[in-house]
């Protein structure tokens, strides 16, 4: 595999799914296939589990890596051909990129929406110029559009959790604060729609996510009826999408209570704010995955980095 920006890399999802599974069993066993290499991760915003899991990962797989918190650290980069760099740009995608290739065989990028200008954030920028412009393989480490790492997590623990052949999973929208991406949403309904599970979303009048991604799989407005029957129950706030970054609603009956998630397991990505998104003894149940989610990140990160270490 050359890159991992979406989950739309992932071939043959059984397939991986059996193979990360493999790796979390024997983290160790592929531990020469990366020596002498190097990872580097580039980060544009603030990260706890992504940068070291994704660090972990290539440890186990007996890489070097080199971290750097862009977003702070980096010169400010321009992106854009032809511009006339006098004002806050100090180097260009062209040439960053191209140093970055030549310390590093493997590099993730990070690279959050800005959720003021959906073109601007839809055109991936950050993403799509290291791509163009680096010789080396990219990971996406959580773009504007899509956290294919976190969904990869999210499908081993619904495999490794589920107790029918096809489990009922419910993504809902939860009250946050301040206006958050879409990038995880849009990954986990991606790789729902190619598990065997029975996947719907709810959500208050006005979050509706792009069409393009729900597509086919229904969306319920009530939350107490979506979630009726549940096996696995995704918390994710988002920021509305049509009105582009916007946080129209806190509504605080829109967070998970012990009550609402019944007999279901509970997911979420992480970081989480308690008592906003989910009630904090939830998060204390034996109900809740979100540790196991987390440790899994190592292991979708290792089965990511193996793949390109084996296509080098
Ligand atoms: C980010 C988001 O919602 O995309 C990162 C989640 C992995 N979350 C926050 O900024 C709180
Ligand atoms: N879930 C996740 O990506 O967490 P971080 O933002 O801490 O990396």
């Amino acid at each position: 595999m050359k890159n991992y920006t979406s989950v739309n890399d992932i071939t043959h999802l059984a397939h991986w799914l059996n193979e990360a599974g493999e790796l979390k069993n024997n983290p160790q066993k592929y531990r020469h296939l990366g020596s002498g290499k190097t990872l580097g991760m580039l980060f544009f915003n603030n990260s706890l589990r992504t940068r070291l899991s994704t660090q972990k990962a290539a440890l186990n797989l007996g890489m070097e890596v080199m971290v750097m918190n862009f977003g702070k650290e980096g010169w400010a980069l321009e992106f854009a051909d032809g511009t006339i760099m006098d004002g806050e740009s100090a180097e260009h995608i062209r040439e960053a990129a191209r140093v970055v290739s030549q310390y590093c065989d493997i590099l993730g990028i990070r690279a959050f929406a800005g959720l003021k200008n959906k073109l601007e954030d839809e055109s991936e920028k950050v993403l799509h110029g290291f791509l163009e412009h680096a010789s080396i393989p990219v990971v996406n480490l959580e773009s504007s559009l899509g956290h294919p790492l976190q969904a990869l997590a999210d499908a081993m623990t619904i495999e490794e959790y589920k107790t029918s052949k096809r489990p009922k999973v419910v993504l809902t929208w939860t009250p946050h604060p301040r206006p958050l991406p879409h990038a995880v949403a849009n990954s986990f309904i991606r790789m729902m729609q190619r598990m065997p599970v029975d996947l719907c979303i709810t959500h208050p009048v006005g979050y509706e996510l792009n069409n393009r991604i729900v597509g086919d799989t229904p969306v319920i407005n009530d939350q107490n009826q979506a979630l009726k029957g549940a096996d696995f129950v995704y918390a994710k706030n988002w920021s509305s999408y049509e009105d582009y970054g916007s946080v129209l609603s806190t509504d605080p009956s829109w967070m998970i209570s012990g009550e609402k998630l019944g007999t279901a397991s509970f997911m979420h990505c992480l970081p989480v704010r308690r008592n906003v998104v989910v009630e904090g003894a939830v998060l204390e149940s034996g109900q809740s995955l979100v540790i196991e989610q987390a440790n899994n990140r190592t292991f979708a990160a290792q089965l990511v980095l193996k793949k390109i270490l084996e296509s080098l």
